[in-house]
């Protein structure tokens, strides 16, 4: 019985919300019609943070019940959550691939099962063409071709003739790390004023964030003028750093970053970064829409793309509202 079987889920889940009948009073809603298992990457981000909770509150709203397993950053728990969630034969699976490789077995488990699979934030590299349904996430080669497009229009408005750029990437072989370079080099390739010194890995984390721009100062020192972090922890882990060693980050180094939560564009409203693209983590809605019509046997979108902005010091900053994340 459905009932019996998310109250097994939700005790072994680290994480789990639901609206699943746990109660017998005739009240309470009915068994959801879709049980949705999702294997989160962590919390490494306040826009991880924000997307967990964005699903779980859009689960709650669609009556979807939810098995959430948080993997802590290791690809090896993504794939046992996977494969619990195949053994408890939930109704469709969605997880946001910490990176590209390696997901071919696990997947093919899941479609031997019967059961559906959605891409959430993040795509896969595989050789064979039906192990997902879809991706719902952030065109993130478009966020690196805006950061490198406002990198190039700052160059126009200062009057620069040359520019060292630093970059600070995010987990190596994840999709964003790859396609936000990508965007970003493809905007700035052919404009000979821009040189990247280095570009370093610093895993979306915020203590990476300081520890790779600590070795960027000391090996560049002053001929940095432009660090592009991949995203907003990364940042806001640079910025002491980059204070302690004398520099003014906004006006000695233009400081561009992706995410767009609140701490970052409070930050971009003081002055210390120039230039923040949005990424949002509100993809909660879509996943629980293509979910139950899976459920349903209807067709679904095969990519889902939000719309995204970007937040700058070209605009009056006093005007963009709370992000919510
Ligand atoms: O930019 C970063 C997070 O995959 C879009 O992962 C996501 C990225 C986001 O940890 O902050």
């Amino acid at each position: 019985m459905l009932r019996k079987k998310i109250l097994a889920l939700l005790s072994i889940a680290m994480l789990a919300v639901g609206t699943a009948g746990c109660k017998s009073d005739a009240s309470e809603p009915a068994d959801p019609e879709l049980l949705l298992g999702f294997s989160q990457i962590g919390t490494e981000s306040a826009w991880r943070i924000g997307n967990t909770l964005d699903i779980e509150q859009q689960a709650e709203n669609y009556g979807v019940g939810l098995m959430l397993e948080n993997a802590n950053q290791k690809q090896e728990n993504q794939i046992d959550a996977i494969r619990r969630f195949i053994a408890y034969k939930v109704d469709v699976i969605a997880f946001s691939p910490i990176v590209e490789d390696g997901w071919d077995n696990v997947l093919s488990e899941a479609k031997e099962a019967g059961i559906p699979v959605i891409l959430v934030d993040r795509d896969i590299n595989t050789e064979k063409s039906d192990l997902t349904t879809c991706l719902i996430g952030a065109d993130f080669y478009k966020e690196g071709v805006m950061a490198g497009e406002y990198l190039v229009r700052k160059a126009d408005s200062l009057g620069l003739d040359h520019i060292n750029i630093v970059e600070i990437t995010g987990t190596e072989n994840s999709t964003p790390m790859m396609q936000r370079q990508a965007g970003f080099l493809d905007a700035i390739k052919g404009d000979e004023r821009m040189t990247v010194l280095e570009s370093i890995d610093g895993d979306f984390l915020k203590s990476r964030g300081a520890e790779c721009m600590r070795h960027l100062l000391d090996t560049y020192g002053d001929e940095i003028d432009v660090v592009f972090s991949h995203n907003d922890e990364m940042t806001i882990g640079a910025l002491p750093e980059i204070e302690e060693a004398g520099y003014t980050p906004g006006s000695d180094m233009i400081i561009i970053s992706i995410d767009g939560g609140q701490e970052a564009i409070n930050v971009l409203k003081d002055g210390k970064i120039n230039c923040v693209v949005e990424c949002t983590p509100k993809l909660g809605k879509a996943l629980m829409e293509t979910a139950l019509k899976l459920k349903n046997g209807e067709e679904v979108d095969r990519v889902i793309h939000p719309e995204e902005q970007v937040f700058s010091d070209e605009q009056d900053t006093s005007l963009i509202g709370p992000r919510g994340y």
